[in-house]
């Protein structure tokens, strides 16, 4: 068995429970190959301490059979890097959100020199055998800059965000660029049909690529292998969450202090792809149009802070909080808030407990990867009784997902209308879909993700050798 080498934006330990699903997944192939884990360590190193822009030192740690490898990073290059270029750029356009990124010719720079930077530190440490696998928008040109020095391994990249029409891609100035960078993979992998489709209209568009068929590409004279692998959840970890003391008591304290009430919940990290004022707003309609919800229907919305050095994120954290005052305000009484806002992470151990004394989830991204709430609150339900799932049609599980109800959260009155259907819904029906849903999110779990992106990428065809790959 060949050792997995995973690359990604920050890693996680993969001994910590807290990592979560994705970094359990990821640890289980890492621990069976003996493999390697590298990515940024999290640290910023201030130029006065002496890490120039481009440098930084590599740490190397063990965690049981899987060494994790990380570099620190410039002040600068963190700025234009990650701050700059990954979430000023490509996440608003990713995303959708023209009118969100900041096209400054400075950051691209950055962005490059720290893929070229993480390709000079992860080379040395490579061997001829392993396999690669880069995760995610921080690092497109990562494998690249690898083919650069010489890197011949098979390399596999998996986008977890989503990827926009071609007309929405080529507003970012460096578009060709990027796209490019994608040939020097051999296995490019997305979350959903609608991405993939829109990658190869982009291809076949912009670099007149050529379809050889069974997912394989052609273009500058590179060929790769393109797919859709929707990410899923480590089923037996949730449920095991669920079941466990901790998920237990949450439920219990969740039922006791919202036993007269209905329960609706939405857990997001802080971000305006999440649509959480559209949300906001849907409910203030379902109040207003349904009376009977009144002093009844009760949304406890958890914000986690997320990258709030970054411009737009502060503006939707003051919309929010104005929008949760005047629905408490207008509509509230004495005994009952309408809506319970928390800006605060919640230690996964609890998220369970939460997700199961809800009788709907609002899960209403205006454009999401996949979004992985939704399958965790579907996993912690009772079967017996399950809760129901309102889910925008934007979001990557949608395409999974269709025994939701499956909602267009710009539509606020249709929205309220669903969530309505949602709370007043038979049990029969519920458990109907509820079932319907587990099947697929089963079916299609994160082991099932991991070990089909990485059979695919063992079956890609050796690279051509003899073509060396032009520097981009
Ligand atoms: P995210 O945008 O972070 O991830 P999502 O898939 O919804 O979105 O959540 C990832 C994890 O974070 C889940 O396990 C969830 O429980 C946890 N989480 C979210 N909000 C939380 C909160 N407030 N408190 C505690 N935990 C919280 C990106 C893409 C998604 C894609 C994932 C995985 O944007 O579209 O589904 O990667 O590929």
């Amino acid at each position: 068995m060949s050792r997995l080498v995973v690359v990604s934006n920050r890693v996680a330990d993969p001994r910590k429970t807290a990592a979560g699903g994705l970094a359990v997944a990821l640890a289980e192939v890492l621990n069976k190959s003996g493999g390697l884990w590298f990515g940024w360590s999290g640290k910023v190193i201030e130029t006065a301490e002496g890490s120039a822009p481009g440098e930084g030192g590599l740490h190397r740690q063990q965690a049981g059979p899987v060494t994790l490898a990380t570099v620190d990073l410039s002040r600068e290059d963190h700025d234009a890097y990650y701050l700059g270029y990954s979430n000023g750029v490509l996440w608003p356009v990713f995303h959708y959100r023209l009118d969100l990124a900041n096209f400054d010719a400075g950051h691209i720079a950055g962005y490059r020199r720290v893929n070229q930077l993480f390709a000079r530190r992860l080379m040395p440490q490579l061997l001829p055998d392993d396999v690669i696998w880069i995760h995610d928008y921080h690092l497109i040109p990562l494998a690249a800059e690898l083919r650069a020095m010489g890197c011949t391994n098979r390399i596999g990249f998996f986008l977890h965000i989503p990827l926009p029409p071609p007309l929405i891609l080529a507003a970012i100035p460096a578009h060709d660029w990027l796209m490019r960078a994608l040939f020097a993979y051999d296995l490019v992998g997305f979350q959903s049909e609608a991405d993939l489709t829109h990658f190869t209209r982009y291809i076949q568009s912009e670099a007149h690529a050529e379809d050889l068929g069974q997912g394989r590409w052609r273009a500058f004279s590179r060929t790769l292998t393109a797919g859709a692998f929707p990410i899923g959840i480590d089923v037996e970890e949730f449920a095991g969450l669920t079941a466990a003391p901790e998920g237990r008591d949450m439920y219990q304290r969740m039922r006791d202090e919202y036993s007269r009430r209905k329960l609706l919940v939405g857990v997001d990290r802080l971000d305006y792809s999440k649509g959480l004022p559209q949300r906001l707003r849907a409910f203030r309609e379902l109040l207003q149009r349904y009376p009977e919800n009144n002093n009844s229907a009760t949304l406890i919305q958890i914000a986690s802070p997320s990258r709030e050095t970054v411009h737009a994120y502060g503006d939707i954290l003051r919309e929010l909080e104005s929008l949760c005052g005047s629905i408490n305000g207008d509509f509230g009484e004495l005994d009952w808030m309408p809506v319970r806002y928390m800006h605060r992470t919640v230690a996964r151990k609890k998220l369970p407990g939460l997700y199961r004394a809800g009788r709907v989830a609002l899960v209403t991204p205006l454009r999401d990867g996949m979004n992985l709430v939704a399958k965790e609150f579907l996993v912690a339900q009772d079967p017996a009784d399950p809760g129901v799932l309102v889910l925008s049609r934007f979001a990557g599980a949608a395409e999974q997902l269709k025994e939701a109800l499956l909602v267009n959260p710009y539509d606020t009155e249709a929205t309220a209308h669903a969530i309505q259907l949602a709370l007043q819904m038979p049990l029969e029906e519920r458990r109907n879909r509820h079932q319907a849903l587990m099947a697929t999110i089963r079916r299609h779990d994160v082991h099932w993700w991991c070990s089909e992106f990485l059979d695919t990428l063992a079956e890609t065809q050796a690279r051509e050798s003899g073509t060396p790959w032009l520097r981009l």
